[in-house]
């Protein structure tokens, strides 16, 4: 049997880009298929504004994501910067199950802290501030109470507003923190982290207490290919697709 392990991230699905839904829509009904598991380390979309929300192409993620779990392959899903209010709604009606970040899991006998990434950015603090406002209870209930109609506009309003703002902050500040890193891994006792959110795929290299630690950081996809971080017993490999 197959034994592999399939890790993606940063799809940023939208409207707007047809052509990274089609790629992930294929993902799902061929590569995926045969696969053990898959895991979704957050961004998936774009802009996630409930999970009662219909606008395309949704509705199509959420079919071709049902189908994929009922054949058996198991997938996981952490929520990004941007689709932090997919729910349990979602979850339901995909058969995805939604980790916390962090999250860790045994691959193949080593343990594997996994992140979206933006909670290792700790030099943003004012984004680190709203990341905190965001995620109480209240705050997204209040959100989610509002009319379908209002949260789009909001929604509309926010990306103009993220553009403007990430345009504005340096380099450095949008990267992770190497203190961060450590004492993450440190505190949940990994040599090994995989995450994406920076859109800067890499594998680093370094060592926490002597013993050789990894961190993987997976690529957006783009509309013009997809990267997925493949696990086996044997090893990793990146594929192209
Ligand atoms: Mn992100």
């Amino acid at each position: 049997m197959n034994q592999e392990i399939l890790f993606i991230s940063d799809l940023h699905i939208s409207l707007e880009k047809p052509e990274i839904t089609r790629r992930f829509l294929a993902f799902l009904q061929n590569r995926a298929t045969k696969a053990t598991a898959v895991y979704i380390l957050g961004d998936l979309f774009d802009a996630w504004i409930g999970d009662d929300d219909p606008t395309p192409p949704n509705n199509k993620i959420r079919k071709q994501l049902k189908q994929l779990t009922a054949s058996g392959t198991q997938v996981y899903l952490q929520q990004g910067n941007r689709d932090f209010l997919l729910g349990k709604k979602f979850s339901h009606d995909t058969g995805v199950t939604l980790l916390d970040d962090y999250a860790v899991i045994d691959l193949y006998g080593t343990s594997t802290v996994l992140t979206h990434g933006d909670l290792l950015c700790t030099d943003d603090l004012p984004y680190q501030a709203f990341r905190v406002k965001s995620h109480s209870p209240e705050w997204q209930q209040s959100v989610l109470s509002k009319p379908l109609l209002l949260r789009l506009l909001v929604a509309r309003w926010y990306r103009l507003r993220s553009y403007f703002h990430k345009r504005n902050k340096s380099q450095e500040i949008m990267d992770v923190n190497q203190d961060t890193v450590l004492k993450v891994m440190l505190e949940h006792k990994s040599l090994r982290l995989i995450h994406g959110h920076t859109h800067r795929p890499d594998l680093h290299h370094f060592e926490i207490n002597g013993q050789p630690a990894q961190r993987f950081v997976l690529a957006a996809w783009s509309k013009d290919a997809g990267e997925v971080l493949c696990w086996n017993p044997t090893g990793h490999q990146i594929e192209v697709i």
